[in-house]
């Protein structure tokens, strides 16, 4: 539906160096345009450079994305220097939150990136589509299942691959079957690697395994209108890391979709799209299952989970020169994490309350509109409204360690003497929009060939 109009950059280079009585030939050097600025869309299926099984590793073979990381698996992407939460990161259309105060389990970790069709990255604030934040981008991890409308039969697909860099073996499998009225996909990766060596031969703790499996129904009445249910699990075994004084024993990641698409004719809305999402984390990082603590009264655990309920409606519109998207859209991420200290086989004292029982939600309200003023020219504007709200539970219990955090307080106790003030309930209204001029700017003989 969208026209596009592209920054492209297509460049000719022609030179013909005389060197005494030869001459050169004609060299033309071209490259591909540029569909949009600053988007950037991977087709899994068009990568050729062997299995990337961690979300945040693939994301770093975009061009702007860089990325931290703490041990082999969970690399924590950051585009244009921006990184967490000011990053939307949205799975198969659902937020999904880690469940690591200590960043183990980014939300590219579950990105999984073999068990996606697609990966779009939106950089900055050019969208207001996606929840509200994103200042940084947008990461759109897309599963699509659109072939099969039209295959009427099976597919599969598998993949191998192994990396010499710390012995890691990946694996996945893609099994679909379907005629025009539904489909059945199931998807599968399994990927370990070890500890590796570095310039001096000494081990750097960076090994993991990780097993996700999906499966996705899907009914599909006419090609415009689709009904999809998904369940995916992910378990993560043996993660260690050599940036962190803890290790993870097990990461348990579990999602429930249920997407709904339904195209429309003949008036100015002509899509109606809604998704609701629930996904559960339960993690365990701890420094003495996978290597030594540095006394015997250290031994330290800290259990934790983060459930995240996300949705959104979205409608499609066109008119005229215009093409809008407005809907609403919500999610709360309710996450709890206890560290305890003790010794071998006792490891019970409350040592803080990392996420006293805390719940964030946000409800949004956004339109977006995109007109089209020439073939060279579009302008683009949206604004959206957030409320938030937060709240904590725990934040008046306090930890019973003799090593307990700054005096034992509780969770209030410490938000007084950080951040000045012990309230535990916070609710905002924010605003946000952008507004956006394009313009193709062509360098090529033909300026057709931009469009
Ligand atoms: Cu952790």
């Amino acid at each position: 539906m969208k026209k596009a109009l592209t920054l492209s950059a297509l460049m000719s280079l022609c030179c013909a160096p005389v060197y005494g009585a030869e001459t050169m030939d004609v060299i033309i050097v071209e490259d591909t345009q540029i569909s949009e600025p600053a988007k950037s869309v991977l087709i899994l299926d068009n990568r050729a450079k062997g299995p990337v099984t961690d979300g945040g590793d693939l994301l770093t073979t975009i061009p702007g994305i860089s990325a931290s990381r703490m041990g082999g698996h969970g690399s924590d992407p950051v585009i244009r220097g921006q990184s967490h939460s000011r990053i939307n990161i949205l799975l198969d259309g659902s937020y999904v939150h880690g469940g690591c105060p200590n960043r183990m389990d980014p939300p590219s970790s579950y990105g999984t990136s073999e068990t996606y069709d697609e990966v779009e990255v939106i950089k900055g604030s050019q969208s207001v589509q996606h929840g509200g934040g994103g200042s940084g981008g947008t990461v759109l991890f897309k599963r699509n299942t659109e072939a099969l409308l039209v295959m009427n039969g099976s597919r599969g697909k598998v993949s191998g691959g192994y990396r010499g860099n710390s012995g890691g073996v990946e694996g996945f499998g893609d099994l679909a079957m379907g005629n025009s009225q539904g489909f059945a996909r199931f998807i599968s990766n399994y990927s370990t690697g070890n500890d590796y060596k570095d310039g001096s031969g000494n081990s750097v703790r960076s090994s993991y395994e990780e097993a996700t499996g999906n499966l996705i129904l899907g009914w599909t009445p006419s090609n415009t209108s689709r009904a999809e249910i998904s369940y995916e699990a992910t378990r993560a075994d043996d993660v260690t890391y050599a940036g962190s004084g803890m290790d993870t024993p097990f990461t348990n990641h579990d999602a429930y979709r249920l997407k709904i698409k339904h195209g429309l004719s003949g008036g100015v809305i002509q899509q109606i799209e809604g998704q609701i999402s629930y996904s559960t984390v339960d993690h365990l990082m701890d420094n003495y299952s996978l290597r030594s603590p540095s006394a015997a009264a250290m031994y330290m655990r800290a259990p934790s989970t983060s459930d995240t309920l996300s949705g959104r409606l979205d409608f499609a519109a066109a008119h005229g020169d215009f093409m809008s998207n407005f809907g609403i859209d919500y999610q709360s991420n309710k996450r709890d994490a206890i560290r305890y200290r003790g010794t071998v086989g006792a490891v019970t004292n409350t040592q803080s309350y990392l996420w006293p029982d805390v719940t964030i939600s946000s409800a949004g309200l956004y339109g977006e509109s995109e007109y089209a003023i020439s073939d060279e020219q579009r302008l683009k504007f949206g604004l959206r409204y957030d409320h938030v709200q937060i709240s904590a539970d725990k934040t008046t219990e306090t930890p019973d360690d003799a090593m307990g955090a700054v005096a034992k307080l509780s969770a209030a106790g410490l938000y007084t003497i950080y951040y000045g003030d012990n309230n535990t309930d916070e609710s905002e209204n924010n605003i946000g929009g952008m507004l956006r001029f394009e313009k193709i700017i062509c360098m090529a003989a033909e300026p057709t060939i931009c469009r």
